[in-house]
Protein backbone atom coordinates (compact mmCIF):
# COMPACT_ATOMS: atom_id res chain seq x y z
CA UNK A 1 0.00 0.00 0.00
CA UNK A 2 1.56 3.24 -1.26
CA UNK A 3 1.69 6.05 1.94
CA UNK A 4 0.44 9.44 1.66
CA UNK A 5 3.91 10.65 2.03
CA UNK A 6 5.17 9.70 -1.35
CA UNK A 7 4.75 12.34 -3.51
CA UNK A 8 3.46 10.65 -6.31
CA UNK A 9 0.34 9.74 -4.11
CA UNK A 10 -2.61 11.98 -5.40
CA UNK A 11 -0.35 14.65 -6.30
CA UNK A 12 -3.14 16.87 -7.64
CA UNK A 13 -4.72 16.74 -4.26
CA UNK A 14 -3.82 18.66 -0.92
CA UNK A 15 -2.79 16.51 1.90
CA UNK A 16 -6.40 17.60 3.98
CA UNK A 17 -8.39 16.10 0.65
CA UNK A 18 -6.30 12.94 -0.23
CA UNK A 19 -7.95 9.80 0.60
CA UNK A 20 -6.50 7.48 3.53
CA UNK A 21 -4.72 4.51 1.99
CA UNK A 22 -5.84 2.71 5.30
CA UNK A 23 -9.32 3.01 5.13
CA UNK A 24 -9.33 2.36 1.28
CA UNK A 25 -12.05 -0.85 2.14
CA UNK A 26 -13.58 1.03 5.35
CA UNK A 27 -17.20 0.43 3.36
CA UNK A 28 -16.71 -3.38 3.77
CA UNK A 29 -15.17 -3.34 6.55
CA UNK A 30 -17.41 -4.91 10.30
CA UNK A 31 -17.59 -2.50 13.23
CA UNK A 32 -14.62 -4.35 14.96
CA UNK A 33 -12.36 -3.06 12.12
CA UNK A 34 -13.78 0.08 11.32
CA UNK A 35 -13.17 1.07 15.06
CA UNK A 36 -9.39 -0.37 14.30
CA UNK A 37 -9.46 1.69 10.90
CA UNK A 38 -9.98 4.53 12.80
CA UNK A 39 -7.69 4.28 15.75
CA UNK A 40 -4.77 3.64 12.87
CA UNK A 41 -6.14 6.92 11.20
CA UNK A 42 -5.97 8.65 14.28
CA UNK A 43 -2.53 7.60 15.25
CA UNK A 44 -1.25 9.21 12.08
CA UNK A 45 -1.80 12.81 14.36
CA UNK A 46 0.87 11.24 16.62
CA UNK A 47 3.08 9.60 14.02
CA UNK A 48 7.54 11.41 14.41
CA UNK A 49 9.11 10.21 10.94
CA UNK A 50 8.51 11.79 7.44
CA UNK A 51 8.70 8.62 5.54
CA UNK A 52 11.52 10.50 3.94
CA UNK A 53 9.74 13.58 2.52
CA UNK A 54 11.25 16.31 3.53
CA UNK A 55 7.89 18.22 2.95
CA UNK A 56 5.65 17.16 5.95
CA UNK A 57 6.84 17.64 9.02
CA UNK A 58 4.66 16.27 11.86
CA UNK A 59 3.37 16.95 15.22
CA UNK A 60 6.80 15.94 16.96
CA UNK A 61 9.09 18.02 14.33
CA UNK A 62 11.03 20.44 16.14
CA UNK A 63 9.93 22.92 14.49
CA UNK A 64 6.46 22.62 14.78
CA UNK A 65 6.75 22.05 18.87
CA UNK A 66 9.16 25.49 18.33
CA UNK A 67 6.58 27.16 16.87
CA UNK A 68 4.15 26.04 19.25
CA UNK A 69 6.60 27.36 22.08
CA UNK A 70 6.62 30.42 20.49
CA UNK A 71 2.88 30.83 20.44
CA UNK A 72 2.95 29.42 23.99
CA UNK A 73 5.16 32.50 25.51
CA UNK A 74 2.47 34.97 23.52
CA UNK A 75 -0.28 33.65 25.42
CA UNK A 76 1.57 33.73 28.68
CA UNK A 77 2.51 37.65 27.71
CA UNK A 78 -1.25 38.35 27.08
CA UNK A 79 -2.12 36.21 30.32
CA UNK A 80 0.46 38.48 32.64
CA UNK A 81 -1.62 41.67 30.98
CA UNK A 82 -4.48 41.57 29.93
CA UNK A 83 -5.92 45.07 30.07
CA UNK A 84 -6.88 46.03 26.21
CA UNK A 85 -5.70 42.27 25.13
CA UNK A 86 -7.62 39.77 23.57
CA UNK A 87 -7.01 36.13 22.14
CA UNK A 88 -9.39 35.09 19.59
CA UNK A 89 -9.86 31.80 17.90
CA UNK A 90 -11.68 31.49 14.48
CA UNK A 91 -13.05 29.16 11.54
CA UNK A 92 -15.67 28.02 9.94
CA UNK A 93 -17.61 24.66 10.95
CA UNK A 94 -15.86 22.13 12.77
CA UNK A 95 -12.74 24.49 13.01
CA UNK A 96 -15.00 27.44 14.61
CA UNK A 97 -17.17 24.61 17.02
CA UNK A 98 -13.53 23.57 18.40
CA UNK A 99 -12.85 27.51 18.73
CA UNK A 100 -16.08 28.06 20.75
CA UNK A 101 -15.51 25.00 22.85
CA UNK A 102 -11.77 26.16 23.61
CA UNK A 103 -12.58 29.72 24.62
CA UNK A 104 -15.98 29.29 26.44
CA UNK A 105 -13.99 26.82 28.28
CA UNK A 106 -10.90 28.38 29.28
CA UNK A 107 -12.76 31.72 30.01
CA UNK A 108 -14.95 29.73 32.38
CA UNK A 109 -11.62 28.91 33.73
CA UNK A 110 -10.04 32.08 34.15
CA UNK A 111 -13.29 33.76 35.98
CA UNK A 112 -13.24 30.59 38.51
CA UNK A 113 -9.42 32.04 39.53
CA UNK A 114 -11.33 35.80 39.43
CA UNK A 115 -9.39 36.43 36.07
CA UNK A 116 -9.92 38.85 33.52
CA UNK A 117 -11.94 36.57 30.78
CA UNK A 118 -9.81 37.26 27.37
CA UNK A 119 -11.23 34.52 25.23
CA UNK A 120 -13.41 35.28 21.82
CA UNK A 121 -14.17 32.76 19.45
CA UNK A 122 -15.07 33.66 16.03
CA UNK A 123 -17.66 30.87 13.78
CA UNK A 124 -18.47 31.70 10.32
CA UNK A 125 -22.44 32.03 10.37
CA UNK A 126 -22.46 32.75 14.27
CA UNK A 127 -24.24 30.68 17.07
CA UNK A 128 -26.03 29.07 14.55
CA UNK A 129 -23.18 27.26 12.83
CA UNK A 130 -22.50 25.64 16.15
CA UNK A 131 -25.86 23.35 16.02
CA UNK A 132 -26.47 23.30 12.24
CA UNK A 133 -24.30 23.75 8.88
CA UNK A 134 -23.85 27.05 7.53
CA UNK A 135 -21.53 26.34 5.05
CA UNK A 136 -21.75 29.41 2.75
CA UNK A 137 -20.50 31.74 4.98
CA UNK A 138 -17.33 30.01 4.67
CA UNK A 139 -16.47 31.56 1.54
CA UNK A 140 -16.86 35.61 2.61
CA UNK A 141 -13.44 37.27 3.44
CA UNK A 142 -14.63 40.28 3.82
CA UNK A 143 -17.23 38.65 6.09
CA UNK A 144 -14.40 37.34 8.24
CA UNK A 145 -12.47 40.38 8.64
CA UNK A 146 -15.30 42.83 8.89
CA UNK A 147 -16.18 40.10 12.11
CA UNK A 148 -12.87 40.22 13.20
CA UNK A 149 -12.48 43.79 13.52
CA UNK A 150 -15.84 43.79 15.30
CA UNK A 151 -14.76 41.63 17.69
CA UNK A 152 -11.43 43.18 18.29
CA UNK A 153 -12.84 46.61 18.61
CA UNK A 154 -10.85 49.24 20.99
CA UNK A 155 -8.27 45.98 22.02
CA UNK A 156 -4.35 47.19 21.91
CA UNK A 157 -2.95 43.20 21.83
CA UNK A 158 -4.92 40.51 20.18
CA UNK A 159 -3.51 37.05 19.56
CA UNK A 160 -5.41 35.25 16.64
CA UNK A 161 -5.66 32.20 15.87
CA UNK A 162 -7.27 31.38 12.08
CA UNK A 163 -7.93 27.91 11.87
CA UNK A 164 -8.37 26.40 8.57
CA UNK A 165 -7.61 22.25 8.57
CA UNK A 166 -7.21 22.87 4.57
CA UNK A 167 -5.78 26.02 4.36
CA UNK A 168 -8.46 26.87 2.20
CA UNK A 169 -11.32 29.03 3.89
CA UNK A 170 -11.47 32.23 2.23
CA UNK A 171 -13.43 33.89 5.90
CA UNK A 172 -10.06 33.11 7.32
CA UNK A 173 -8.11 34.07 4.87
CA UNK A 174 -9.90 37.49 5.10
CA UNK A 175 -9.36 37.45 8.61
CA UNK A 176 -5.35 36.79 8.53
CA UNK A 177 -5.25 39.15 5.97
CA UNK A 178 -6.71 42.08 8.02
CA UNK A 179 -4.05 41.14 10.96
CA UNK A 180 -1.59 41.14 8.45
CA UNK A 181 -2.40 44.63 7.52
CA UNK A 182 -2.49 45.45 11.22
CA UNK A 183 0.44 43.82 12.63
CA UNK A 184 0.87 46.57 15.65
CA UNK A 185 -2.23 45.05 16.72
CA UNK A 186 -2.77 41.43 15.42
CA UNK A 187 0.01 38.64 16.34
CA UNK A 188 -1.90 36.24 13.79
CA UNK A 189 -1.47 32.52 13.80
CA UNK A 190 -2.37 30.12 10.78
CA UNK A 191 -3.41 26.62 11.94
CA UNK A 192 -3.80 23.78 9.49
CA UNK A 193 -3.03 20.63 8.41
CA UNK A 194 -1.25 20.86 4.83
CA UNK A 195 1.97 22.54 3.58
CA UNK A 196 1.78 26.18 2.79
CA UNK A 197 2.82 24.63 -0.89
CA UNK A 198 -0.87 22.69 -0.82
CA UNK A 199 -2.86 26.17 0.51
CA UNK A 200 -5.92 26.50 -1.77
CA UNK A 201 -5.24 28.55 -4.89
CA UNK A 202 -8.46 29.15 -6.10
CA UNK A 203 -8.60 32.78 -6.77
CA UNK A 204 -11.74 34.38 -4.04
CA UNK A 205 -14.97 36.31 -5.43
CA UNK A 206 -13.55 39.99 -5.16
CA UNK A 207 -10.65 39.55 -3.64
CA UNK A 208 -6.85 40.44 -4.31
CA UNK A 209 -5.64 37.49 -2.83
CA UNK A 210 -6.00 33.57 -2.37
CA UNK A 211 -5.56 31.69 0.49
CA UNK A 212 -1.89 30.26 -0.02
CA UNK A 213 -0.87 33.99 -1.02
CA UNK A 214 -1.80 34.88 2.84
CA UNK A 215 0.16 31.79 4.07
CA UNK A 216 3.11 32.93 2.43
CA UNK A 217 2.80 36.04 3.84
CA UNK A 218 2.12 34.48 6.93
CA UNK A 219 5.52 32.45 6.30
CA UNK A 220 7.66 35.51 5.75
CA UNK A 221 6.28 37.42 8.81
CA UNK A 222 7.20 34.40 10.95
CA UNK A 223 11.15 35.24 10.15
CA UNK A 224 10.23 38.60 12.36
CA UNK A 225 7.88 36.39 14.78
CA UNK A 226 5.16 38.80 14.29
CA UNK A 227 3.10 35.90 12.86
CA UNK A 228 3.13 32.10 13.10
CA UNK A 229 2.07 28.96 11.16
CA UNK A 230 1.42 25.98 12.61
CA UNK A 231 0.92 23.21 9.96
CA UNK A 232 1.86 19.75 10.61
CA UNK A 233 1.12 16.62 8.60
CA UNK A 234 -1.73 14.65 10.22
CA UNK A 235 -2.44 12.28 7.21
CA UNK A 236 -5.54 12.12 4.95
CA UNK A 237 -8.86 11.96 7.22
CA UNK A 238 -10.63 8.54 6.99
CA UNK A 239 -13.52 9.68 5.23
CA UNK A 240 -11.68 11.72 2.67
CA UNK A 241 -11.94 15.62 3.45
CA UNK A 242 -13.92 15.11 6.55
CA UNK A 243 -12.06 17.46 8.75
CA UNK A 244 -14.38 17.29 11.48
CA UNK A 245 -12.40 13.88 12.52
CA UNK A 246 -8.68 14.05 12.30
CA UNK A 247 -8.59 18.24 11.88
CA UNK A 248 -11.01 18.53 14.68
CA UNK A 249 -9.16 16.78 17.30
CA UNK A 250 -5.54 17.60 15.87
CA UNK A 251 -6.91 21.39 16.43
CA UNK A 252 -8.09 20.69 19.72
CA UNK A 253 -4.76 18.98 20.81
CA UNK A 254 -2.66 21.49 19.29
CA UNK A 255 -4.40 24.50 20.95
CA UNK A 256 -4.93 23.13 24.33
CA UNK A 257 -1.39 22.46 24.41
CA UNK A 258 -0.45 25.74 23.63
CA UNK A 259 -3.34 27.89 25.68
CA UNK A 260 -2.63 25.32 28.68
CA UNK A 261 1.20 26.05 28.60
CA UNK A 262 0.82 29.64 28.52
CA UNK A 263 -1.29 29.34 31.18
CA UNK A 264 0.87 27.52 33.66
CA UNK A 265 3.57 29.94 32.42
CA UNK A 266 1.57 32.88 33.78
CA UNK A 267 -0.56 31.81 37.15
CA UNK A 268 2.18 28.71 38.36
CA UNK A 269 5.23 30.10 37.12
CA UNK A 270 6.24 27.10 34.96
CA UNK A 271 8.27 27.95 32.02
CA UNK A 272 7.24 27.40 28.72
CA UNK A 273 9.65 24.88 27.70
CA UNK A 274 10.37 22.97 24.43
CA UNK A 275 10.47 19.61 26.44
CA UNK A 276 6.83 20.45 28.67
CA UNK A 277 5.21 20.34 25.53
CA UNK A 278 6.83 17.73 24.04
CA UNK A 279 5.74 16.07 27.23
CA UNK A 280 1.90 17.80 26.66
CA UNK A 281 1.92 16.50 23.00
CA UNK A 282 2.85 12.63 24.75
CA UNK A 283 -0.15 12.82 27.00
CA UNK A 284 -2.70 13.35 24.29
CA UNK A 285 -0.98 10.04 22.27
CA UNK A 286 -1.94 8.08 25.83
CA UNK A 287 -5.38 9.46 25.44
CA UNK A 288 -5.30 8.09 22.07
CA UNK A 289 -4.16 4.78 23.41
CA UNK A 290 -6.23 4.53 26.08
CA UNK A 291 -10.01 5.26 24.68
CA UNK A 292 -8.84 2.77 21.84
CA UNK A 293 -8.35 -0.07 24.04
CA UNK A 294 -11.63 -0.51 24.25
CA UNK A 295 -11.76 -1.76 20.50
CA UNK A 296 -14.61 -4.30 21.42
CA UNK A 297 -16.55 -2.25 23.48
CA UNK A 298 -16.82 0.55 20.75
CA UNK A 299 -17.63 -2.01 18.34
CA UNK A 300 -20.47 -2.56 19.83
CA UNK A 301 -21.86 0.63 19.87
CA UNK A 302 -21.21 1.25 16.70
CA UNK A 303 -23.26 -1.60 15.68
CA UNK A 304 -26.42 -0.26 18.03
CA UNK A 305 -25.65 2.88 16.11
CA UNK A 306 -26.09 1.47 12.92
CA UNK A 307 -29.10 -1.22 13.36
CA UNK A 308 -30.87 1.84 14.84
CA UNK A 309 -30.57 3.87 11.67
CA UNK A 310 -30.98 0.96 9.65
CA UNK A 311 -34.54 0.33 11.60
CA UNK A 312 -35.50 4.11 10.86
CA UNK A 313 -34.66 4.62 14.93
CA UNK A 314 -32.83 6.83 15.90
CA UNK A 315 -29.27 7.29 18.23
CA UNK A 316 -29.39 10.18 21.48
CA UNK A 317 -26.10 11.33 23.04
CA UNK A 318 -27.30 12.39 26.53
CA UNK A 319 -24.46 14.15 28.01
CA UNK A 320 -22.90 16.21 30.66
CA UNK A 321 -21.29 19.39 30.90
CA UNK A 322 -18.34 20.06 27.72
CA UNK A 323 -19.31 15.67 27.25
CA UNK A 324 -22.50 16.59 26.10
CA UNK A 325 -21.58 18.95 24.17
CA UNK A 326 -18.75 17.08 22.55
CA UNK A 327 -22.36 15.16 21.69
CA UNK A 328 -24.24 18.03 20.17
CA UNK A 329 -21.49 18.83 17.75
CA UNK A 330 -20.96 15.41 17.10
CA UNK A 331 -24.66 14.67 15.79
CA UNK A 332 -24.96 18.05 13.96
CA UNK A 333 -22.06 16.83 11.84
CA UNK A 334 -23.97 14.12 10.71
CA UNK A 335 -26.41 16.21 8.35
CA UNK A 336 -23.93 18.00 6.39
CA UNK A 337 -21.51 14.97 6.28
CA UNK A 338 -23.21 12.03 5.70
CA UNK A 339 -26.76 13.54 4.69
CA UNK A 340 -28.34 12.38 7.52
CA UNK A 341 -31.51 13.78 8.95
CA UNK A 342 -31.57 16.01 11.36
CA UNK A 343 -33.51 13.71 13.98
CA UNK A 344 -31.42 10.67 13.18
CA UNK A 345 -28.54 11.23 15.71
CA UNK A 346 -29.25 13.91 18.00
CA UNK A 347 -27.26 15.68 21.21
CA UNK A 348 -28.87 17.04 24.49
CA UNK A 349 -26.98 18.82 27.19
CA UNK A 350 -27.92 19.16 31.13
CA UNK A 351 -28.99 22.59 31.52
CA UNK A 352 -28.71 23.71 27.75
CA UNK A 353 -27.70 26.50 26.83
CA UNK A 354 -26.31 27.80 29.83
CA UNK A 355 -23.87 25.04 29.96
CA UNK A 356 -23.11 25.93 26.29
CA UNK A 357 -22.45 29.97 27.47
CA UNK A 358 -22.11 30.92 23.85
CA UNK A 359 -22.31 34.52 22.76
CA UNK A 360 -25.72 34.16 21.03
CA UNK A 361 -27.54 32.62 24.50
CA UNK A 362 -30.46 30.64 24.01
CA UNK A 363 -31.14 29.43 20.42
CA UNK A 364 -34.35 27.28 20.90
CA UNK A 365 -36.73 29.68 19.67
CA UNK A 366 -34.91 29.26 16.16
CA UNK A 367 -36.60 26.35 15.47
CA UNK A 368 -36.12 22.24 16.55
CA UNK A 369 -32.98 22.24 15.60
CA UNK A 370 -31.75 24.30 18.17
CA UNK A 371 -33.55 22.09 21.23
CA UNK A 372 -30.64 21.19 23.33
CA UNK A 373 -31.22 20.89 27.15
CA UNK A 374 -32.34 17.73 28.76
CA UNK A 375 -35.40 18.60 29.65
CA UNK A 376 -36.45 18.94 26.37
CA UNK A 377 -35.12 15.68 25.94
CA UNK A 378 -37.26 14.16 28.43
CA UNK A 379 -40.24 16.77 27.34
CA UNK A 380 -40.84 16.00 23.58
CA UNK A 381 -38.51 12.61 22.74
CA UNK A 382 -38.66 10.40 25.80
CA UNK A 383 -42.12 9.46 25.13
CA UNK A 384 -41.73 7.86 21.83
CA UNK A 385 -38.97 6.23 22.39
CA UNK A 386 -38.65 2.79 21.77
CA UNK A 387 -35.96 -0.43 21.51
CA UNK A 388 -35.43 0.64 17.76
CA UNK A 389 -33.43 3.83 19.11
CA UNK A 390 -30.16 3.52 20.58
CA UNK A 391 -29.19 5.49 23.35
CA UNK A 392 -25.71 6.61 25.08
CA UNK A 393 -25.23 8.82 27.93
CA UNK A 394 -21.75 10.67 28.59
CA UNK A 395 -20.25 11.54 31.79
CA UNK A 396 -17.38 11.44 34.27
CA UNK A 397 -16.66 11.02 37.58
CA UNK A 398 -17.17 14.88 38.28
CA UNK A 399 -20.57 14.46 37.40
CA UNK A 400 -23.72 14.43 39.83
CA UNK A 401 -24.08 10.56 39.45
CA UNK A 402 -27.73 10.76 40.99
CA UNK A 403 -28.59 13.15 38.56
CA UNK A 404 -27.50 10.41 35.97
CA UNK A 405 -28.99 8.10 37.70
CA UNK A 406 -32.34 9.54 37.90
CA UNK A 407 -32.30 10.11 33.79
CA UNK A 408 -31.20 6.58 32.92
CA UNK A 409 -34.06 5.17 34.96
CA UNK A 410 -36.68 7.71 33.48
CA UNK A 411 -35.21 6.21 29.96
CA UNK A 412 -35.40 3.22 30.99
CA UNK A 413 -38.97 2.65 30.97
CA UNK A 414 -39.15 3.25 27.38
CA UNK A 415 -36.10 1.72 25.80
CA UNK A 416 -33.81 -0.99 27.41
CA UNK A 417 -31.10 0.38 24.35
CA UNK A 418 -28.89 2.18 26.99
CA UNK A 419 -25.58 2.29 27.25
CA UNK A 420 -22.92 4.84 28.71
CA UNK A 421 -19.92 6.33 28.11
CA UNK A 422 -18.35 6.59 31.80
CA UNK A 423 -14.80 8.27 32.45
CA UNK A 424 -13.37 7.14 35.79
CA UNK A 425 -10.11 8.21 37.58
CA UNK A 426 -10.33 7.34 41.13
CA UNK A 427 -13.33 5.17 40.61
CA UNK A 428 -17.08 6.36 40.65
CA UNK A 429 -18.90 6.53 44.02
CA UNK A 430 -21.26 4.10 43.43
CA UNK A 431 -20.57 2.31 40.40
CA UNK A 432 -22.51 -0.78 40.53
CA UNK A 433 -25.90 1.19 41.14
CA UNK A 434 -25.52 3.45 38.13
CA UNK A 435 -24.04 1.19 35.72
CA UNK A 436 -26.46 -1.41 36.15
CA UNK A 437 -29.15 1.17 34.88
CA UNK A 438 -27.25 0.30 31.35
CA UNK A 439 -27.25 -2.40 28.90
CA UNK A 440 -23.43 -1.79 28.31
CA UNK A 441 -21.01 0.99 29.71
CA UNK A 442 -17.74 1.32 28.01
CA UNK A 443 -15.75 2.74 31.30
CA UNK A 444 -12.49 4.51 29.91
CA UNK A 445 -10.23 4.17 32.85
CA UNK A 446 -7.81 7.06 33.20
CA UNK A 447 -4.35 6.52 35.24
CA UNK A 448 -3.17 8.38 37.74
CA UNK A 449 0.05 9.49 35.96
CA UNK A 450 -2.28 11.34 33.76
CA UNK A 451 -3.98 12.97 36.54
CA UNK A 452 -0.70 14.29 38.00
CA UNK A 453 0.50 15.84 34.63
CA UNK A 454 -2.54 18.09 34.89
CA UNK A 455 -5.30 17.96 36.89
CA UNK A 456 -6.63 21.05 34.71
CA UNK A 457 -5.81 18.90 31.71
CA UNK A 458 -8.44 15.73 32.61
CA UNK A 459 -11.92 17.71 31.53
CA UNK A 460 -9.70 17.92 28.14
CA UNK A 461 -8.63 14.52 28.06
CA UNK A 462 -12.35 13.31 28.43
CA UNK A 463 -13.51 15.61 26.12
CA UNK A 464 -11.37 14.29 23.21
CA UNK A 465 -11.81 10.76 24.07
CA UNK A 466 -15.31 10.95 23.79
CA UNK A 467 -14.71 13.02 20.77
CA UNK A 468 -13.07 9.87 19.36
CA UNK A 469 -15.84 7.51 20.59
CA UNK A 470 -18.44 9.66 18.97
CA UNK A 471 -17.06 10.37 15.74
CA UNK A 472 -16.31 5.87 15.45
CA UNK A 473 -19.95 5.70 16.40
CA UNK A 474 -21.27 8.44 14.18
CA UNK A 475 -19.13 7.28 11.13
CA UNK A 476 -19.03 3.68 11.60
CA UNK A 477 -22.55 3.89 11.47
CA UNK A 478 -23.53 5.71 8.57
CA UNK A 479 -20.21 3.50 6.56
CA UNK A 480 -22.62 0.26 7.90
CA UNK A 481 -25.58 1.39 6.58
CA UNK A 482 -24.14 2.09 3.12
CA UNK A 483 -23.83 6.02 3.20
CA UNK A 484 -19.73 5.71 2.05
CA UNK A 485 -18.36 4.33 -1.03
CA UNK A 486 -14.95 3.04 -0.82
CA UNK A 487 -13.38 6.14 1.78
CA UNK A 488 -15.30 8.76 0.28
CA UNK A 489 -18.51 10.62 1.27
CA UNK A 490 -20.31 10.69 -2.12
CA UNK A 491 -23.93 12.13 -1.25
CA UNK A 492 -22.16 15.48 -0.24
CA UNK A 493 -23.96 18.81 0.02
CA UNK A 494 -22.23 20.97 -2.37
CA UNK A 495 -23.01 23.82 -0.57
CA UNK A 496 -19.49 25.94 -1.09
CA UNK A 497 -16.29 26.13 -3.16
CA UNK A 498 -14.48 24.03 -1.00
CA UNK A 499 -17.00 21.09 -1.62
CA UNK A 500 -18.16 22.40 -5.39
CA UNK A 501 -14.02 21.56 -5.88
CA UNK A 502 -14.58 18.15 -3.97
CA UNK A 503 -17.02 16.99 -6.17
CA UNK A 504 -15.71 17.02 -9.27
CA UNK A 505 -12.97 16.09 -8.10
CA UNK A 506 -15.05 12.76 -6.46
CA UNK A 507 -16.38 12.42 -10.27
CA UNK A 508 -13.85 12.22 -11.95
CA UNK A 509 -12.16 9.55 -9.75
CA UNK A 510 -14.63 7.60 -10.05
CA UNK A 511 -16.07 8.62 -14.12
CA UNK A 512 -12.91 8.88 -15.47
CA UNK A 513 -14.57 11.63 -17.00
CA UNK A 514 -12.03 14.98 -17.68
CA UNK A 515 -13.11 17.96 -15.26
CA UNK A 516 -14.60 19.64 -18.04
CA UNK A 517 -17.23 17.06 -18.39
CA UNK A 518 -17.82 16.69 -15.02
CA UNK A 519 -18.21 20.39 -13.83
CA UNK A 520 -20.78 20.37 -16.69
CA UNK A 521 -22.64 17.20 -15.85
CA UNK A 522 -22.98 18.37 -12.62
CA UNK A 523 -24.28 21.95 -13.20
CA UNK A 524 -26.78 19.76 -14.86
CA UNK A 525 -27.44 18.25 -11.81
CA UNK A 526 -27.56 21.14 -9.55
CA UNK A 527 -29.76 23.10 -12.09
CA UNK A 528 -31.91 19.88 -12.71
CA UNK A 529 -31.76 21.00 -17.16
CA UNK A 530 -30.58 18.41 -19.66
CA UNK A 531 -28.96 21.50 -20.94
CA UNK A 532 -27.26 24.84 -19.66
CA UNK A 533 -28.17 28.16 -20.70
CA UNK A 534 -25.45 30.49 -21.41
CA UNK A 535 -26.23 32.13 -18.08
CA UNK A 536 -25.93 28.84 -15.70
CA UNK A 537 -22.84 28.36 -17.31
CA UNK A 538 -21.57 31.56 -17.22
CA UNK A 539 -22.24 32.63 -13.47
CA UNK A 540 -20.03 32.02 -10.25
CA UNK A 541 -19.46 29.41 -7.82
CA UNK A 542 -21.34 30.90 -5.38
CA UNK A 543 -24.47 31.49 -7.28
CA UNK A 544 -24.02 27.71 -8.05
CA UNK A 545 -23.77 26.44 -4.51
CA UNK A 546 -26.93 28.43 -3.53
CA UNK A 547 -29.21 26.15 -5.92
CA UNK A 548 -26.87 22.98 -5.39
CA UNK A 549 -28.43 23.84 -1.27
CA UNK A 550 -31.83 23.52 -2.14
CA UNK A 551 -31.52 20.10 -4.03
CA UNK A 552 -30.71 16.26 -2.94
CA UNK A 553 -28.23 13.57 -3.92
CA UNK A 554 -26.67 16.38 -6.89
CA UNK A 555 -23.29 14.04 -6.63
CA UNK A 556 -24.75 10.59 -7.31
CA UNK A 557 -27.10 11.72 -10.08
CA UNK A 558 -24.48 13.43 -11.64
CA UNK A 559 -22.64 9.87 -11.15
CA UNK A 560 -24.34 8.03 -12.67
CA UNK A 561 -25.82 10.43 -15.39
CA UNK A 562 -21.92 10.42 -16.16
CA UNK A 563 -21.67 6.86 -15.98
CA UNK A 564 -24.56 5.20 -18.26
CA UNK A 565 -25.43 8.27 -20.36
CA UNK A 566 -28.31 8.81 -18.97
CA UNK A 567 -31.21 11.59 -18.51
CA UNK A 568 -31.50 13.61 -14.87
CA UNK A 569 -34.97 11.75 -14.72
CA UNK A 570 -33.42 8.27 -15.41
CA UNK A 571 -30.30 8.83 -13.07
CA UNK A 572 -32.95 9.92 -10.54
CA UNK A 573 -35.45 6.50 -10.77
CA UNK A 574 -32.62 5.02 -10.71
CA UNK A 575 -31.12 5.63 -7.55
CA UNK A 576 -34.09 5.15 -6.10
CA UNK A 577 -33.65 1.79 -6.38
CA UNK A 578 -30.93 1.77 -4.16
CA UNK A 579 -30.05 3.26 -0.65
CA UNK A 580 -26.69 2.04 -1.01
CA UNK A 581 -24.62 3.98 -2.70
CA UNK A 582 -21.43 1.09 -3.71
CA UNK A 583 -24.70 -0.77 -4.75
CA UNK A 584 -26.17 1.90 -6.95
CA UNK A 585 -22.65 2.52 -9.16
CA UNK A 586 -22.11 -0.92 -8.89
CA UNK A 587 -25.15 -1.76 -10.70
CA UNK A 588 -24.95 1.23 -13.18
CA UNK A 589 -21.09 -0.08 -13.96
CA UNK A 590 -22.83 -3.50 -14.83
CA UNK A 591 -25.24 -1.74 -17.45
CA UNK A 592 -22.58 -0.70 -19.24
C1 LIG B 1 -15.69 19.01 7.92
C2 LIG B 1 -16.78 19.91 8.29
C3 LIG B 1 -16.68 21.33 7.69
C4 LIG B 1 -15.32 22.01 7.97
C5 LIG B 1 -15.31 23.44 7.40
C6 LIG B 1 -14.00 24.18 7.67
O1 LIG B 1 -15.93 17.68 8.30
O2 LIG B 1 -17.99 19.37 7.87
O3 LIG B 1 -17.71 22.08 8.21
O4 LIG B 1 -15.08 22.03 9.33
O5 LIG B 1 -15.55 23.38 6.04
O6 LIG B 1 -12.93 23.55 7.06
P1 LIG B 1 -11.44 24.06 7.28
O7 LIG B 1 -10.58 23.25 6.37
O8 LIG B 1 -11.43 25.53 6.91
O9 LIG B 1 -11.11 23.85 8.72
Amino acid sequence: MQHWQHSSYEPYLPLTEKSNPITRDIDRASPKEIVELLQKCDAEIFERTSQGNPMYQTLNSSSVVQTIVDVSKRVEVILKDPEDSLIVLSGCGTSGRVAFLLATSLNRWLASHHQKQIYSYIIAGGDKALLTSQETPEDDPLLGALTLGKACAGKKHVLFVGISCGLSAPFVAGQLDFCLRNLEIFTPVLLGFNPVDMARTEPIQDCSFHFKEVAERMNEMQKQQKAYVLNPAVGPEAISGSSRMKGGSATKIILETILLAGHEAAYCKKAVTFNGILHSLNMFEKVHQITYSQTKELAALVQKAAISLRTKGHVYYLGWQTLGIIGIIDASECIPTFGAGFEDIRGFVSNGFSEMNNKEGDLSSLGPHFIVDHKDFVDSILPNLSDNDTVIFLYSENDDLNEVSVLANNVRQHTSNLHAIAHELKGLSDPERTRSQFMTVLTIRWPSSLYKHSPVLMKQYWELSTKWCLNAISTGAHVLIGKVYMNYMIDLRVTNSKLYRRAIHILQRFTGSTQAQCETALLRAIYDVEELSDEMSSTDVTQHTLVANKRGSVVPITLVMLQSRCTIAEAKSYLDAYSVIRDAVAACQRLL
